[in-house]
C-alpha cells in the first residue's frame, strides 16, 4: 500500500487548511462534506469525528492508509476523540496541533487532550499559516512503523515535535 494518511478532527480544527498546506495548494478550503482523496491525504467531514454515526465510515476508510492523523484544534478546549480512540485501529497514529500561530492557542491544553487519545506515538505542532510542522508531518507519513518514528522524533530535536509515551505509566 502506498503511504496515506487519513486526517480527521472536530468541525473547524483546520483538516481542510493542512491539507492544502502540506500538498502547496493555494486554493482556499472549502467545506467537505464528504471523504476527498488526494495523492497521499484522505480529508474527511468532520463530521465523521463529532458524529459517532460515522465511526463507521471513519472505520472503513482507515482500511485504505497506512497512518491516521488526529487533529486538535489548539485554540478549542473542548476534545472530540472518545479516550484511546486510536486503540481501534491498527494504523499509525500521529497527533496534530493545529493554529498554533493563533493568539488563542494553548498548546499544553492541546497536547494533554490529544494524550488521551494517542498513549505511544509522536505529536506534532502545527501552523498551515506559517508551515510550521508541515516538514515533519510529511516525514513522518513516509516512515512504516513506530520505532522509526520514535527515532526520527529523537533526532529531530525539534520544538514542534514530541513524542508521548505512556503505556508503561
Ligand atoms: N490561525 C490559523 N487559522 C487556521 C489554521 N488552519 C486553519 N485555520 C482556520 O480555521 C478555520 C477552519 O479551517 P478548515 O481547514 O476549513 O477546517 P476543517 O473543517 O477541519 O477542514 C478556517 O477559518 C481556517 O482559516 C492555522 O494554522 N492557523
Ligand atoms: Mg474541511
Amino acid at each position: 500500500m502506498k503511504n496515506r494518511a487519513m486526517l480527521i478532527g472536530s468541525i473547524g480544527a483546520g483538516k481542510s487548511t493542512l491539507t492544502n498546506s502540506l500538498l502547496g495548494k493555494v486554493v482556499p478550503a472549502f467545506k467537505t462534506q464528504t471523504l476527498v482523496y488526494y495523492d497521499w491525504i484522505v480529508d474527511t467531514p468532520g463530521e465523521y469525528t463529532e458524529n459517532p454515526f460515522f465511526y463507521k465510515n471513519i472505520m472503513a476508510t482507515a482500511l485504505e492508509v497506512t497512518h491516521v492523523f488526529y487533529l486538535q484544534d489548539a485554540t478549542n478546549s473542548k476534545m472530540i476523540f472518545p479516550p484511546g480512540f486510536s486503540m481501534g485501529f491498527s494504523k499509525l497514529p500521529v497527533g496534530v496541533i493545529t493554529k498554533s500561530d493563533h493568539n488563542d492557542a494553548n498548546l499544553e491544553r492541546s497536547i494533554e487532550m490529544i494524550r488521551s487519545v494517542i498513549s505511544y506515538g509522536p505529536i506534532v505542532i502545527t501552523s498551515s499559516v506559517k508551515g510550521t510542522g508541515m516538514e515533519h508531518l510529511k516525514a513522518l507519513v513516509k516512515m512504516n512503523d513506530m520505532a522509526s518514528m520514535k527515532r526520527y522524533v529523537e533526532n529531530e530535536q525539534s520544538e514542534d515535535l514530541l513524542f508521548t509515551n505512556q503505556l508503561y505509566s
